[in-house]
């Protein structure tokens, strides 16, 4: 609005009782503009930065009114104001310490808001009930809006970062809980040739993985009979996985003899060297023995408390998974259960504990303990079958879905065996497929990777601040 003083003289009036409203001698100048900027979108939510100029008088105290193009918009947490929403209008209130406003000056606030759909640009902004024209007529310019394109994360990684355990759960760079999905290995001693750039690739576009999990066998072939190639294997298949955005789980594949202690010097050699190797990647997870049994929870920790330090020398912000007694199964397959680590915790922190199950051998009681273990610790699927415990034996699609279903309610990440060809039900893959070069598409898939693949590939849900 215009200086105009006689105008205003006029509006000297009486009001009831003797109260008056005295003229003033001019009207403030009134104008604004507003820079608004959409930082960050993600499925259901934004992020926006907003820029207030005073370009009229100087104000001491304002609101900002934010009208979006429907009530779809909301302002779900806001700084450097007050917020509240009506309908599809945001009101912005000042807070102390920008209260003053000069000619020419700004102040900046900003707000997360939720959307199911629309724009999550506003249609107009008003400050003290007057329109951001961006200038001090009532129309002579368009309000500035600048939209910049949403960042959106490419991959897993790229979405969640740098991982830690938060309370019970695993979680992202925005410390929000998170679950990964994903396939474990067969035994790189025996499967290699089924790791390669087109495997790799099907697992992260095909498959929409977040997880590859590299088993590295100790014995039966495996690392104790040529440290330095399986360390340079276990090396390439994390790059592998980087290079497409997905965490890599770094397994030490302990299972006979069952005590993690006949190979505790071999797993401070081996971890000391992927440590520092991967040190700088945000996606490795370090597995530090696969399924230790016919030992006592006290043997594995002791066992543990040795292992983790030399991995923290030289990776110390990585998640490291301790495995539990019984072939990971939190002590149930000989008879205990998970009081034990619950009442004598690995000392340690940034870790969390394997739970491992094959779904035609472990059923009701199994899942009982993990419904109850998931809330006093932080627990991982590092491996899992559709089938019987032996690997093969009778794909189980109802106690499979049954777990699933658990492990998805609790936002427990897991890891199938297998992704690979191996002639066993629990393999994902026909056999024969990793000789040929197509790892896309149903028809490689076995009745157990077809239903592991329709459960990974449904989309993630990654919180994105
Ligand atoms: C199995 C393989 C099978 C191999 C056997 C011994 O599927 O081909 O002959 O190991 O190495 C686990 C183990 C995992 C087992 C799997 C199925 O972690 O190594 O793989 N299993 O028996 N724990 C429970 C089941």
């Amino acid at each position: 609005m215009k200086r105009s003083t006689a105008a205003v003289a006029a509006l000297g009036v009486v009001l009831g009782a003797g109260a008056v409203v005295l003229p003033q001698a001019t009207a403030a100048a009134q104008g604004c503009r507003v820079d608004y900027t959409v930082t960050s979108q993600w499925q259901g939510g934004f992020q926006a930065g907003v820029k207030i100029t005073n370009l009229g008088d100087p104000v001491n105290g304002w609101s900002l009114g934010i009208t979006f193009p429907s009530t779809s918009q909301r302002v779900t947490q806001g700084w450097n104001a007050t917020w509240s929403q009506s309908g599809s209008t945001a009101t912005a209130t000042n807070i102390d310490w920008n209260r003053s406003l000069a000619t020419g000056g700004s102040t900046e606030i900003g707000f997360v808001g939720s959307w199911s759909g629309g724009n999550p640009t506003p249609t107009s902004f008003t400050l003290n009930g007057v329109a951001c024209t961006g200038s001090t007529g009532p129309t002579t310019t368009t309000t500035t809006t600048t939209t910049t394109a949403p960042p959106v994360p490419r991959n897993p990684v790229e979405a969640n970062g740098q991982l830690r355990v938060c309370g019970v759960n695993l979680c992202n760079q925005h410390n929000r809980p998170i679950q990964l999905r994903g396939m474990s290995t067969h035994g790189i001693q025996w499967f290699g040739k089924c790791y390669n750039n087109a495997s790799l690739d099907a697992l992260a576009a095909d498959w929409k993985a977040d997880l590859f999990r590299i088993a590295m066998y100790v014995q039966e072939q495996g690392y104790e009979t040529n440290p330095t190639g399986f360390t340079n294997q276990v090396n390439s298949l994390v790059d592998l996985a980087e290079a497409r955005g997905l965490y890599a789980l770094i397994d030490f594949h302990t299972l006979t003899p069952g005590d993690p202690n006949h190979n505790l010097a071999r797993a401070k050699t081996f971890f000391a060297s992927v440590a520092a190797r991967n040190a700088a990647k945000k996606n490795v997870i370090y597995e530090i023995a696969n399924e230790p049994n016919g030992v006592s929870w006290a043997g594995i920790k002791s066992y543990a408390e040795q292992v983790i330090p030399v991995i923290r020398a030289a990776d110390p912000d990585a998640v490291i998974i301790v495995g539990t007694r019984a072939w990971s199964s939190l002590g149930v397959s000989e008879g205990s259960n998970e009081t034990e680590v619950v009442d004598n915790p690995v000392n340690a922190t940034n870790i969390m504990y394997a739970f491992h199950f094959y779904a035609a051998s472990h059923k009701d009681n199994y899942r009982a303990t993990v419904s109850r273990a998931a809330s006093r610790l932080p627990l991982f699927v590092t491996e899992f079958g559709t089938v019987s415990a032996t690997g093969g034996g009778a794909f189980d699609r109802a106690s499979t879905t049954a777990w699933l279903d658990l492990l998805d309610q609790l936002k427990i990440s897991y890891a199938n065996w297998t992704y690979s060809d191996a002639d066993e039900s629990s393999g994902a893959f026909r056999p024969g497929t990793c000789n040929g070069g197509t790892y896309t598409g149903s028809g490689v898939l076995t009745e157990s990777g077809a239903l592991i693949k329709s459960r990974i590939s449904t989309p993630d849900d990654f919180p994105t601040s």
